[in-house]
C-alpha cells in the first residue's frame, strides 16, 4: 500500500484503520516466528517452526491513542537462510523488525548484510528497528546490549533487546513501530516528528521497574 492510500484510510476511516504492513526478517533461528506467536497469542512455544520455504502472515489489530491500527505481519521462512526475502515483500512494507539471537554471534554479524539488502529493496521511509532476542538467555549471550546499541545507532534505527519466551519488549516494538508510522500518516508537514527513539526510551523507563532481562 502507498502513503496517498494510508493518508485516504486516516482520514475516512473516523473510527479506526490505518492499514500497516511490517515483516520480520534476520537469520533463521532468531525467533521471527517465536516473537510473532507472542505478540498475537502472548505465549511462547518451545521448539523450532517449521522451516519450509514460504511466507505467510498474521493480522493484529492494536488500537493507539483511540485508533485501531490493523498490522499485517509477514513472517519469512526458510528464505531467511540466503538473507535475502522476496523483494515484492520489501517493496510494500511499511515497517520492519530485523532480528538476531544475543546467543548467536554470526546472527548479528549478518545484520549489515540484511541492512544492505532492506536498504536496497524499501521504499526510503519504511521503519526499521532491530531487535537483540532471547534477552532471556543471558547466561549464553554473546552480544553485548551495548553492541546492538552501537550498531543501531550507525544505522540510525531503533533498538530494543526482547524475548519472545517471556515477551519482554515485544509489544513495545510492533506498536512502537506502528505508532511512527501512524502519526506519520495523520501528520501535517508544520509538526513536529513522532520521535520513535524518544518514544521507545520512555516507554521502556516506565516498563523497567517490573521487567528482567
Ligand atoms: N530462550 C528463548 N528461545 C527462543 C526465543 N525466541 C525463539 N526461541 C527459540 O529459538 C528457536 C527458533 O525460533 P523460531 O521462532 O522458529 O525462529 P525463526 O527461524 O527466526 O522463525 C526455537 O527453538 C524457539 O523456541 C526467546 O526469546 N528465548
Ligand atoms: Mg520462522
Amino acid at each position: 500500500m502507498h502513503k496517498f492510500e494510508l493518508h485516504l484510510n486516516s482520514i475516512f476511516c473516523v473510527s479506526v484503520c490505518v492499514f500497516l504492513q511490517t515483516i520480520l526478517v534476520g537469520d533463521s533461528g532468531v525467533g521471527k516466528t517465536s516473537l510473532l506467536v507472542q505478540f498475537d497469542q502472548g505465549k511462547f512455544i518451545p521448539g523450532s517452526f517449521s522451516a519450509t520455504v514460504g511466507i505467510g502472515f498474521t493480522n493484529k489489530v492494536v488500537t493507539l491513542d483511540e485508533v485501531k491500527v490493523k498490522l499485517q505481519i509477514w513472517d519469512t521462512a526458510g528464505q531467511e537462510r540466503f538473507r535475502s526475502v522476496t523483494h515484492a515483500y520489501y517493496r510494500d512494507a511499511h515497517a520492519l523488525l530485523l532480528l538476531y539471537d544475543i546467543t548467536n554471534k554470526s546472527s548479528f554479524d549478518n545484520i549489515r548484510a540484511w541492512l544492505t539488502e532492506i536498504h536496497e529493496y524499501t521504499q526510503s521511509d519504511v521503519v526499521i528497528m532491530l531487535l537483540g532476542n532471547k534477552a532471556d538467555m543471558s547466561s549464553e549471550r554473546a552480544i553485548r546490549r551495548e553492541e546492538g546499541e552501537r550498531l543501531a545507532r550507525e544505522y540510525s534505527v531503533p533498538f530494543m533487546e526482547t524475548s519472545a519466551m517471556t515477551g519482554v519488549n515485544v509489544e513495545l516494538a510492533f506498536t512502537a513501530v506502528a505508532r511512527e508510522l501512524q502519526q506519520r500518516s495523520v501528520q501535517q508537514p508544520s509538526e513536529p516528528r513522532f520521535q520513535i527513539h524518544e518514544y521507545i526510551d520512555a516507554q521502556k523507563e516506565k516498563s523497567s521497574c517490573c521487567r528482567v532481562f
